[in-house]
């Protein structure tokens, strides 16, 4: 999935500064999924709602019947399929929206078999004419046996066919069937997104399949490896345009319905199909582009020019990619469509790529910086998957993180191309190494790489779209990158596509791939490709690298967060790992060695007057630690050194807070906004303790010089700093300094506020600042202040300003404004469904919200649960924001007891996501009553 999991990325990353609900650390400091394989895992969603037929087989005690397995059977393969398919787009008489369907499927029988298992979730067959909802024929000549019976598995979502006779080894069969589903908002297979247009209210038909949705639409082999044609044809009334993977259409005029009949896909994965049925429109690149582009959108989007931006950077990312896959565009056209509602961030359906709003849209006079870097990289991760994930696909889910870790690491190499003023590729280091990091240093971390037999319900499979899944899958992906070298990782790449396309993989294909390039080339490894890697993607984890500039010994340690947390999963490799190290001695002299072993020697790191410094631009996926001597040495540097990300590095929790004392000096942005990251645990954990207030006399401090220097270089706020990252650090300046009350600050950002109250049609904010000052602005005013925010945020037709407003209206210290705004949040026709669990998280943010939300959740659940089951996603996401700043031993019986409430009620939704919450209160209870005192000791020593 297209970024899935982070959404809120812009958002999140200005939030930082903020200390309040930002979804980027949402993810970092949660001790995230995948708190092993639970024992009570078969947890999948059922779809009573919607079955005809009783399940004869049903029961829950587990079986051997294949028809109980997650996993289809290998008795037969798909060939194409003919699916029709017609979504009303009105309520029918019971006020429900529902969609029609017939298809059939070719399927090729390669072993013996009197079954056909196919998938089908939430769908009601109405064929009558013949028995048991379903008829198969013989092709090419064959006959086909009659069936006895057909029944539903809704637990495992299949539909079973048992025949009277085998089908034969290598002929193949029609099965054909019709059915109708619902059409719901539950932004999950075939769903309804809604909009108003000129006080019209429009609906749009759309899909989302990955991972196991496809089920839903149609009855189909509904797994990554069963790739099949498909032959789409949707009818749909006058006036909407039906999007798929089409170049052109056929429109027959049938009454009042058209019909448009698509070419046929190439040889593809089910849960990269999609079709769009709307009155959006579109913009299209020049005809001298040989590939197809489009952008479309809500027409007064579209005709806004939100979709300009994207258009102008789709063909060079595109053009980037062919170039650095050295393989042609495997289709024809690129169709991008933006979405009023949408789960995920974007999703990379071969052809036709749909976004949320926010990813794709973007208006210079409105939306920020950060909109626009996300906008270009989310474009850049979903085209590079048009070739690796959907030309080659993976064989199953298990391996998810080479899919998703690919192209979140290629996302800034293309956006870099695109912009290449920006410098975007320094930012991997913050936006995935330094993520991956937060997640991978505790125990409760999972591998890279599972079993496949590891991974088998919808819930498994859903539960992977994680932190680890997509940054850390970067972080070593680039790692890799940097020792065999750019092109060389290009090469292997371009011959992984052509030797697997249309096919499925392993990811010890790529790695075979690799390895015979690097034959080739003049890099020594000093193992196998296989053997290296295998270390990091089969053990959790990264290793701390201890340099002894005395002694010139190195050592490894696997690195905790807790560091005598039990680590109670067993590693084949030790938790060892073959660490490439890059090194640099007093600016002269660098190197790269590769560490193979717990401890070595090596001498060239030895000194006693030089700097060293270690894993240059964090290329490798470790941390670095020095003995006290080589760390004055570089305190003493930490201003001068000219590489700013290495600032970053030294700059982190395990240096714990004085590597911070020099950044009253520091002007450039990833240094701060690494640090501020930091402090974003601090506040989480401190803000309603007493240490709050000399953390924030610390800051200050700190902050002031900033704040003071780039209302010199904007000329008093008038202007935005000439260079683009100062741009991105204008924002921690300003949200640090009102955050920490540095005088200037809360009056600069109420009297923008306040202009643009007077004149709300022009908007005096810097696009950059708005969040913070939104936030500010309404936390330091009152009911009139919020209601304009409301007003805006309910007027607003660009998603990334609502979603601004949407985090900006949590700020209020009101409690009944807080309140009301959360009993806003759960009527549909305010808010959407996709953006609920970011309120609620946002107000959990705030530290007068936090209490207020945790009884509201918990006062809603039965109506939260729903409403709102679009499965682990919304309740993983909503339990992990608002339990954040769990702290207490308080904190932690109350999380229990809910625990204990929810499994009693009926309504046991996302009681995996408490599991987790109970542990991360835990661990915060421990690093709490560790730290507290050292902490508060340490800031008032500082401002002695
Ligand atoms: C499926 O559709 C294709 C294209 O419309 C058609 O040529 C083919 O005959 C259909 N197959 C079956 C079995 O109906
Ligand atoms: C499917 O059948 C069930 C049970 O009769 C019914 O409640 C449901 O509304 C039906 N769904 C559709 C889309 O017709
Ligand atoms: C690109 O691919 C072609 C054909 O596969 C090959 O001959 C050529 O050397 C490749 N170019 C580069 C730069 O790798
Ligand atoms: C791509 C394409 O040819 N689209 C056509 C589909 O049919 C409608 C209705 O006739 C035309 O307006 C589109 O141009
Ligand atoms: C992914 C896919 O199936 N693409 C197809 C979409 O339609 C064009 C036009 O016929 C085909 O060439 C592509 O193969
Ligand atoms: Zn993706």
């Amino acid at each position: 999935m297209g970024k899935g999991f982070y959404i809120s990325k812009p958002l999140g990353f200005v939030l930082f500064g903020l200390g309040v609900g930002a979804v980027l650390t949402i993810f970092a400091l949660s001790v995230v999924y995948s708190q092993e394989k639970r024992k009570n895992e078969v947890n999948a969603r059922d779809g009573t709602r919607m079955v005809t037929t009783a399940a004869p087989h049903s029961t829950s005690a587990p079986s051997n019947e294949p028809w109980d397995k997650y996993r289809l059977p290998d008795t037969l393969l798909p060939a194409y399929y003919n699916v029709t398919l017609w979504p009303r787009l009105v309520p029918d008489e019971q006020g429900m929206y529902i969609f029609t369907g017939k298809s059939g499927v070719a399927l090729t029988c390669v072993k013996e078999t009197n079954l056909i298992i196919i998938h089908s979730n939430e769908l009601n067959f109405t064929l009558t004419s013949e028995m048991h909802h379903a008829k198969l024929a013989g092709l090419g000549g064959t006959s086909a046996p009659v069936i006895l019976k057909t029944w539903f598995q809704i637990q495992t979502q299949f539909m079973v066919i048992l025949l009277k006779d085998n089908l034969q080894v290598g002929k193949s069969y029609w099965l054909y069937m019709e059915f109708r589903g619902e059409l719901s908002d539950d932004l999950g297979g075939f769903y309804r997104s809604q909009y108003t247009e000129n006080g019209v209210k429009k609906v749009v038909a759309t899909t989302q399949m990955q991972p196991t949705a496809a089920r839903n639409a149609f009855p189909c082999f509904d797994e990554p490896s069963m790739k099949a044609v498909f032959h789409l044809t949707l009818l749909h009334p006058p006036g909407t345009v039906a999007l798929a993977n089409d170049t052109e259409n056929v429109t027959i005029d049938d009454q009042e319905v058209l019909q448009t009949r698509f070419e046929p896909t190439e040889k593809m994965s089910t849960y990269l199909l999609a079709f769009v049925i709307s009155e959006f429109t579109n913009l299209r690149s020049p005809s001298e582009a040989n590939v197809l582009i489009r952008i479309w959108g809500r027409r007064e989007a579209i005709e806004s020019g939100q979709g300009d931006y994207a258009l102008s950077v789709t063909f060079p990312i595109l053009k980037y990619l062919e170039n650095y896959y050295n393989t042609t565009y495997p289709l024809s056209k690129s169709d991008q469509v933006a979405l009023p509602d949408f789960a995920a961030g974007a999703m990379e359906n071969w052809g036709l790529v749909t976004y949320r709003e926010q990813s794709l849209f973007y208006d210079p006079k409105v939306s920020s910086n950060e909109d626009k870097e996300w906008v270009v990289t989310v474009i850049t991760h979903e085209l590079a998957h048009m070739w690796f994930g959907n030309l080659v696909t993976m064989r199953w889910w298990n391996d998810l993180w080479l899919n998703e870790g690919f192209a979140s690491y290629v996302s800034y190499l293309g956006a870099d191309y695109a912009e290449p003023t920006w410098n975007i590729k320094d930012l991997m280091v913050l936006q995935q190494v330094q993520r991956a990091f937060g997640v991978d240093a505790l125990v409760s971390s999972h591998p890279l790489s599972s079993r496949e037999d590891e991974v088998i319900t919808p819930d498994q499979i859903d539960q992977l779209f994680d932190t680890i899944t997509y940054s850390k899958g970067a972080a070593v992906l680039r790692m890799l990158s940097e020792f065999l070298t750019e092109s060389a990782f290009a090469k292997g790449l371009h011959n992984y596509l052509h030797e697997y396309a249309y096919s499925n993989t392993v990811y010890t294909d790529l790695w075979k791939k690799l390895q015979e390039v690097n034959a080739d080339s003049s890099i020594q490894l000093p193992a196998s490709i296989n053997e290296i890697m295998n270390r990091w993607i089969l053990q959790m984890g990264f290793p701390v690298v201890t340099i002894n500039t005395r002694t010139g010994i190195i050592s490894q340690q696997h690195f905790l967060i807790h560091p005598d947390a039990v680590v109670d999963k067993p590693s084949d490799y030790n938790y060892e790992w073959f660490v490439p190290i890059t090194w640099m001695k007093s600016g002269s002299n660098m190197g790269q060695h590769w560490l193979l072993t717990k401890t070595a020697s090596y001498e060239p790191m030895k000194t006693d007057t030089d700097w060293l410094l270690a894993n240059l631009n964090v290329t490798g996926y470790y941390r670095v630690n020095y003995d006290p001597q080589n760390w004055e040495r570089l305190l003493t540097q930490l201003t001068n050194l000219n590489m700013i990300i290495h600032r970053a590095q030294i700059i982190n929790i395990t240096l714990a807070l004085r590597t911070t004392k020099y950044l009253y000096e520091e002007k450039e942005y990833i240094p701060w906004e690494s640090a501020i990251r930091n402090f974003e645990y601090f506040f989480l954990m401190f803000d309603r303790t007493e240490v709050y207030g000399p953390l924030q006399t610390y800051l200050q401090r700190k902050v002031k010089p900033l704040f003071d220097h780039f209302k010199v270089i904007t000329s008093n706020w008038t202007r935005k700093p000439p260079r683009y990252m100062d741009q991105y650090n204008q924002i921690n300046a300003v949200s640090m300094a009102c955050k920490t009350g540095v005088k200037g600050c809360s009056e600069l950002t109420r009297m923008w506020y306040r202009q643009w109250m007077k004149n709300p049609d022009s908007n005096p904010i810097p696009t950059n600042l708005k969040i913070t000052v939104y936030c500010n602005a309404i936390a330091a005013g009152g009911v009139e202040e919020w209601d304009f925010g409301w007003q805006m945020f309910k007027n607003s037709t660009i998603a990334a300003e609502a979603e601004k407003l949407l985090y900006g209206l949590s700020c209020t210290k009101e409690p009944w404004l807080l309140n009301r705004y959360l009993e806003f949040t759960i009527e549909p026709n305010l808010v959407r469904k996709q953006d609920v669990a970011f309120a609620i998280v946002y107000i959990s943010g705030n530290v007068i919200g936090q209490p207020l939300v945790w009884d509201f959740v918990r006062a809603n659940w039965e109506h939260l649960t729903k409403d709102y089951d679009d499965g682990s996603f919304f309740f993983g996401r909503l339990i992990r924001g608002i339990t954040r700043k769990f702290s207490t031993e308080f904190d932690l019986q109350q999380l229990q007891r809910f625990k204990e409430d929810i499994a009693a009620s009926s309504f046991s939704f996302g009681t995996q996501a408490i599991e987790q919450a109970i542990e991360q209160t835990k661990a915060n209870i421990k690093w709490v009553s560790e730290n507290k005192v050292q902490v508060m000791n340490w800031l008032i020593e500082q401002s002695a």
